[in-house]
């Protein structure tokens, strides 16, 4: 039997504008906190944008998207998901009135993306608040941050919603508790941030991502606007009730932003939590009511598991949030554990909760690659990226045969971006390598890997090339 994904199954690859845009400067946009994050989340940022900040040019998407696209749509994409730099389109993040020009670039992608017949899927925020929110006001901190976000996303909205059907609010938004700069613009360093104000930021984003949901639907009820969450299946190290209890716990870390962004209220772990943080939140009766405008999907990163362990355990590297290593798992070069069941775990879990579609907007392995010559052709025999896209498919298409809802699958970095962890460009995710060097060094020129073949075989066959 030949089992292909549902008809209509949305295929491509995702991206985030600070990690392959480059033009950091250019026609009018202003700073954001990546430009001033040369070394991603393990060093604390700069003062000034320096030169060894690979983000600054990235990959020069900026100048060269049309041929990029091309090569999208030579794989076969159906969906590209992109975000929107906020500081192109307002510069500073507080103006009254946004930037043509900023504008004007996104319009000419998405030109590009409708020449080819390619679904624009967009995040509104992607860890890149601009700068001077981030100074001036301690970024999400500060609630005046939700209706500088209003302006922009409805800036967005009524420029772009008659192109753009998918939306995504705010990149991995429970990650802000363990990265508040990148996923907050939180400019004070976590070591003295408060809880009760990293919770406050919490709440704003919230209620800003409801509020954008409500006012998308305002311009064009046809529009449909998800939350995008960190998937990341916790295991207990040990059948010890305690170990599942700590799961429990940490799930309820992570699932309380999806749950609220899907239920439309806080749920009543999440408000235990506060009161035994001893945290007061500010939380308006208007804020209530912005809350209930609900997402119309769920969408999620997922890369990889964790274990949990009320004894303590072995910590290892992971997205955002390490945990307990699993010794049951192999792991990648950067130590992310390797885990496709897992993804078939999630999505049950996450549909089960929530009955809400869902969407895969990041998956992927980031990895060394060496670019070799073939005949004289240059490529990258990366059969560790091959196996890891099939095993991660194959457990997507079981759970679909589950009963789950899932619209589309984007693959994370189909071409080479800077990291957004360590802005190494070496760290590697693309079907499109790219040749550029963590010293800056390079052509820029893209040339196609082994997976680039693989993966177009996939996408034209809906799935069903998984079992050749
Ligand atoms: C997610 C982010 C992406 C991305 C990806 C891979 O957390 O949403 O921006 O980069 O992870 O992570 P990294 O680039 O750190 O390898």
């Amino acid at each position: 039997m030949t089992r292909t994904f549902p008809e209509g199954f949305l295929w491509g690859g995702a991206v985030a504008a600070n990690q392959y845009e480059g033009g950091y400067d250019a026609d009018g946009k202003g700073l954001s906190i990546q430009d001033v994050m040369p070394k991603g989340i393990i060093a604390p940022p700069t003062d000034e944008p320096t030169a060894d900040n690979l983000k600054l040019e990235g990959i020069d998407f900026y100048h060269r998207y049309a041929d990029d696209i091309a090569l999208f749509a030579e794989l076969g994409f159906t969906v590209f998901r992109f975000s929107i730099a906020w500081s192109r389109i307002f510069p500073n993040g507080d103006e009254e009135t946004p930037n043509e020009a900023g504008l004007a670039f996104y319009d000419r992608v998405l030109d590009e993306l409708e020449k080819h017949g390619i679904e624009p899927l967009v995040t509104i925020s992607h860890y890149e608040t601009p700068l001077h929110l981030a100074r001036t006001y301690d970024g999400w901190v500060d609630r005046r941050m939700i209706g500088f976000y209003e302006r922009y996303a409805r800036t967005l909205f009524e420029r772009y919603g008659d192109r753009v059907k998918y939306w995504l609010t705010f990149n991995e938004i429970n990650s802000v508790l363990h990265a508040p700069l990148l996923s907050g613009g939180i400019w004070t360093p976590k070591a003295q941030l408060a809880e009760s104000d990293l919770y406050q930021a919490v709440h704003h984003e919230l209620v800003a991502s409801a509020s954008a949901t409500r006012i998308a639907h305002e311009v064009d009820p046809e529009l449909k606007v998800g939350c995008m969450v960190i998937a990341m299946p916790i295991y207990p190290l040990t059948p010890d009730p305690r170990d599942v209890l700590k799961v429990l716990e940490a799930d309820h870390a992570n699932l309380a932003f999806s749950d609220v962004h899907v239920r439309g209220e806080y749920p009543g772990y999440f408000l235990r939590t506060l009161r035994d943080k001893g945290i007061e939140l500010d939380i308006t009766d208007d804020d209530r009511e912005v809350l209930g405008n609900t997402v119309d999907f769920v969408s999620f990163s997922y890369y990889m598991s964790l274990c949990e362990s009320a004894s303590g355990g072995e910590v290892g590297e992971g997205n955002i949030m390490g945990g307990v290593r699993n010794p049951t798992l192999p792991e990648s070069e950067w130590g992310w554990q390797i885990d496709p069941i897992g993804l078939r775990v999630v999505l049950n879990q996450f549909w089960d909760r929530w009955h809400k579609p869902l969407f895969i907007v990041e998956n992927g392995l980031g990895a060394r690659d060496e670019l070799v010559e073939i005949d004289g052709v240059k490529t990258v025999e990366d059969d560790y990226r091959i196996a890891y896209l099939h095993d991660h498919l194959v457990q997507a298409r079981e759970a679909v045969d589950d009963g789950v809802e899932l619209w589309g699958y984007t693959w994370w970095g189909p071409i080479d971006v800077v990291s957004a962890s360590t802005a190494q460009l070496s760290k590697r995710y693309g079907f499109i390598y790219v040749d550029r060097n963590d010293d800056g060094s390079g052509t820029l020129d893209r040339y196609r890997k082994k997976s680039f073949g693989y993966y177009s075989q996939v996408i034209a066959t809906n799935g069903a090339s998984l079992d050749a």
